[in-house]
C-alpha cells in the first residue's frame, strides 16, 4: 500500500454544523474518517487558515453578502462568511477527528488577498502550499482525498493532484457539500469524473 496517503481536508469546526460555514453534515465524517486513516501509510491534513479580513469573506466587500459570486483578480469568488479565522476556535479541528498520526498539517488561505481551496495552491495557481513536494518526496503517487468540503477544498485538491501528477480518488461518503451556489455542486462533480477523478460512492470493503 506505500504509494498511497489520505489526505484529510479542512475537518475543521467552522464546516461543522453550528459552525461560522456550517456544512450540512459536517461532523458525520468525522468517526468514518478516523476509521479510514490507520489503513493509509501516510495521512496528511489541511487547515483552512485566514486572517482577519480576509478577500474571501463578504465583510471584506461592502454591500456584498455571503455565497454572492464576484470577481477578484480576474477570476471568480464566492464569498463567504467569515470563517476559519487563524487561531479561532473555529479554526481549529473538530473535537471528533483524530489526527495523531497525520504526518503534516497544512495550512492554506492564510494570503490575504487571494483564497485557497486547493490543499496543493491558491485559486490563482501562483503559490503552492509545499504539499505536491512533500508527496512526491515520500513516494505518493495516489492520494485519497476526504473532508471538507466536496464541492469547494476536496474538488478542488482532487483537480490539482491529477494536475500535479498524482492519481486522485475522492472517497464521497466521507466528505460533505456546501451545496452553493444553486447547481455548482452537480458541474463540479460531473468536470472531475470528465477529467478522470474517480469518485467513489461506497467505500471499499476492506478499508
Ligand atoms: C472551504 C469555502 C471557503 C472548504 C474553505 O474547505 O471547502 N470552502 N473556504
Ligand atoms: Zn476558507
Amino acid at each position: 500500500m506505500a504509494g498511497r496517503a489520505l489526505l484529510v481536508v479542512d475537518p475543521q469546526n467552522d464546516f461543522c454544523p453550528q459552525g461560522a460555514l456550517g456544512v450540512p453534515g459536517g461532523d458525520e465524517i468525522m468517526p468514518l474518517i478516523n476509521e479510514l486513516a490507520p489503513r493509509f501509510p501516510i495521512v496528511v491534513a489541511t487547515q483552512d487558515w485566514h486572517p482577519a479580513g480576509h478577500a474571501s469573506f463578504a465583510s471584506s466587500h461592502p454591500g456584498r453578502r455571503p455565497l454572492e459570486v464576484i470577481e477578484l483578480d480576474g477570476i471568480p469568488q464566492v464569498l463567504w462568511p467569515d470563517h476559519c479565522v487563524a487561531g479561532t476556535r473555529g479554526a481549529e479541528f473538530h473535537p471528533g477527528i483524530d489526527l495523531r498520526a497525520a504526518r503534516a498539517v497544512v495550512r492554506k488561505g492564510t494570503d490575504p488577498r487571494v483564497d485557497s481551496y486547493s490543499a496543493f495552491r491558491d485559486n490563482q495557481r501562483e503559490h503552492p502550499t509545499g504539499l505536491a513536494g512533500l508527496l512526491r518526496e515520500l513516494g505518493v503517487t495516489r492520494v485519497v482525498i476526504v473532508g471538507l468540503a466536496t464541492d469547494y477544498c476536496a474538488a478542488f485538491s482532487a483537480r490539482d493532484a491529477l494536475e500535479l501528477g498524482f492519481v486522485p480518488e475522492i472517497w464521497l461518503p466521507a466528505t460533505r457539500p456546501v451545496g452553493a451556489p444553486p447547481g455548482h455542486l452537480e458541474r463540479t462533480l460531473a468536470e472531475l469524473r470528465q477529467l478522470g477523478v474517480v469518485l467513489r460512492e461506497d467505500l471499499p470493503e476492506d478499508r
